[in-house]
């Protein structure tokens, strides 16, 4: 959960994702050749690695940031507001290493790449994800039907998640996040329209941080995550596991990285956070009655659920009747698919839900079906 990334840009790029940046996952799958660019979130970070070579010359070198103005000035700020002792707070900042590769990974990709969902599923919807999340499941089947009743997150959701994010724990990230956060905090690079935002939200991660370093009687420069910060098998950002982190095993430390209890206490936490309604379908299938459909209109609000099923269906879309009167604010999603022809589904508040842990039609239906596929293999 890195906040950043889209993954893969919603039907149009954006820059914010909110949670989940699951970059190990997505450089494993090699996902690259899908996500046309952005990658950036309010909380996080790139999923693409771009390709885009740092050039020499401009390439920040590594060294400790020890010394450094700004950095040492907000740690300074930092034990202000929050108590601490301001030689622990430069300490620790001062021990980070500026880490070049946090850099290119998080630069932005390059435009004009045809985004293909098809092509996405079946990195994420293919045997070893599926069969790794049945083994999740079944090893934490009473954990997950815990959270359920306690969050009214579904199980296949949070298994979803969590095999998309890391590959069910295998792949959490190996950057020091101290190093990746203090970098991208105070080198951001300049070149994206929003380092200035961008480089303050890591500001406040690096806080976050340390604020859980102190929290959890750890030292600093012991979390390992993405280049962007995420940790654990949901890869959360900092601030969300103050926020939304769970001691779901009950052991006193909220341990995302070596406690699946935890991450899937932490997760449905999250999701509720974010709106989740018990029983509400995520999406369903949609056509269009060519003579007047109004698809500009339909697509003006994106991802965000707006029509009523009512609407919907005033604009041209021939919803299932099931659907017909649905309670709920309602959004077109489009999916491309390469050269071939586009694919829409109608998203429910629950889709935008999901699209709150990465901003991304495309990684929404990725859990989703990696969620579903899991739970047909459970009840096979
Ligand atoms: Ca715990």
């Amino acid at each position: 959960m890195d906040p950043a990334v889209p993954i893969v840009p919603t039907s149009r790029p954006r820059w914010l994702r909110l949670q989940a940046v699951f970059c190990s996952a997505l450089a494993l799958a090699g996902l690259l050749c899908v996500a046309p660019a952005s990658v950036q979130a309010q909380s996080g970070g790139t999923l693409t690695p771009s390709k885009r070579a740092v050039s020499p010359a401009s390439a920040p070198t590594t060294g400790s940031y020890a010394g450094h103005g700004p950095a040492m000035a907000f740690a300074q700020d930092m034990a202000q507001r929050n108590g601490w002792p301001a030689d622990w707070a430069q300490n620790w900042v001062g021990q980070a290493q500026r880490n070049p590769t946090v850099l290119r990974l998080m630069a932005p990709t390059p435009t004009g790449v045809p985004r293909n969902w098809e092509a996405y599923r079946d990195r994420f919807i293919e045997p070893v994800r599926t069969q790794a999340g049945l083994r999740f499941w079944q090893d934490h089947a009473a954990t997950l039907q815990r959270a359920e009743a306690e969050f009214g997150v579904p199980a296949w959701l949070i298994v979803g998640i969590i095999g998309v994010e890391t590959l069910y724990g295998q792949h959490t990230g190996r950057f020091r996040v101290l190093d990746a956060l203090t970098t991208l905090a105070f080198d951001f690079p300049p070149e994206h329209p929003r380092a200035e935002a961008r480089a303050a939200f890591f500001r406040g991660e690096l806080e976050a941080l340390l604020t859980l370093s102190r929290k959890e009687g750890v030292a600093p420069d012991t979390w390992l995550g993405s280049f962007a910060g995420a940790m654990g098998l949901p890869q959360f950002m900092p601030s969300n596991i103050g926020k939304f982190g769970v001691d779901f095993d009950a052991d006193g430390h909220i341990d995302l990285r070596n406690s699946p209890a935890d991450a899937i206490g932490s997760v449905a936490r999250y999701l509720q956070g974010f709106g989740w309604q018990a029983g509400m379908q995520t999406h369903f299938p949609v056509a269009f009655d060519a003579g007047r459909v109004q698809l500009a209109t339909l697509m003006g609000p994106d991802i965000l659920p707006t029509f009523t099923a009512q609407q919907m269906q005033e604009l041209g879309a021939v919803l299932p009747p099931e659907y017909a009167n649905h309670s709920g604010k309602l959004a077109l999603v489009e999916l491309e698919n390469g050269p071939r022809p586009r694919s829409y589904v109608v998203g429910t508040e629950n889709f935008y839900v999901i699209t709150r842990y990465n901003q991304s039609s495309y990684y929404a239906m990725a859990v989703i079906e990696l969620g579903r596929a899991v739970e047909a293999l459970m009840r096979r």
